[in-house]
């Protein structure tokens, strides 16, 4: 089974080559495909095998596609080779903004609470691929309320720090790609 790679949100930039070692190049094969998207997404010049994608691929949509292809005798239709199968991966790319999940937050604190004690935990997602690159890779920070306030980086943990003199706190978080840090 091959594996191949195509690009999150790239259309038609390159395509992909079947070739059988039948294939003498004098046109007298012909190439098949079914499958996952099939003539839908991707189609298949039968002459020459190459692929291409006719639709844009999202990979938060679909990551992987399972395909076969065949290639026949131009003129007795028969089979030379065994029906093959493949499967086309969509490589992520950063399209997708993180987001905080049950946003927006609220939390109370009692007055004069030592300082490190936790407000609340923030968790924010992002929908990129959390396993290739840093798609999906999330920093906490402060935008409003130091320094009264610090955050995780990593978690999103609020806690407190020294106590201000009087009046609420407004506190402010916001999450950035750690690519933009
Ligand atoms: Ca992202
Ligand atoms: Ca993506």
């Amino acid at each position: 089974m091959g594996f191949l790679s195509w690009f999150d949100w790239f259309l038609l930039l390159w395509f992909l080559q079947l070739h059988s070692d039948m294939d003498k190049g004098d046109g007298e094969v012909l190439y098949y495909l079914s499958g996952e998207g099939a003539m839908s997404i991707f189609t298949i010049d039968e002459q020459t095998g190459d692929i291409h994608a006719i639709k844009r691929l999202d990979r938060e949509q679909q990551a992987y596609y399972t395909l076969r292809a065949q290639v026949r005798d131009q003129n007795t239709h028969l089979l030379l080779e065994p029906e093959s199968q493949f499967i086309i991966k969509v490589q992520d790319i950063n399209d997708n903004a993180p987001r905080f999940l049950n946003g927006p937050y609220t939390a109370r604190i009692p007055e004069r609470s030592p300082v490190g004690t936790s407000v609340m935990t923030v968790v924010a997602t992002d929908a990129d691929d959390p396993t290739y690159g840093n798609s999906a890779r999330l920093v906490y920070s402060i935008l409003q309320g130091l320094p009264y306030f610090s955050v995780d980086p990593n978690s999103g943990k609020s806690i407190p720090g020294p106590e201000p003199e009087s009046g609420p706190l407004m506190l402010v978080l916001k999450i950035l790609p750690s690519a933009m840090l």
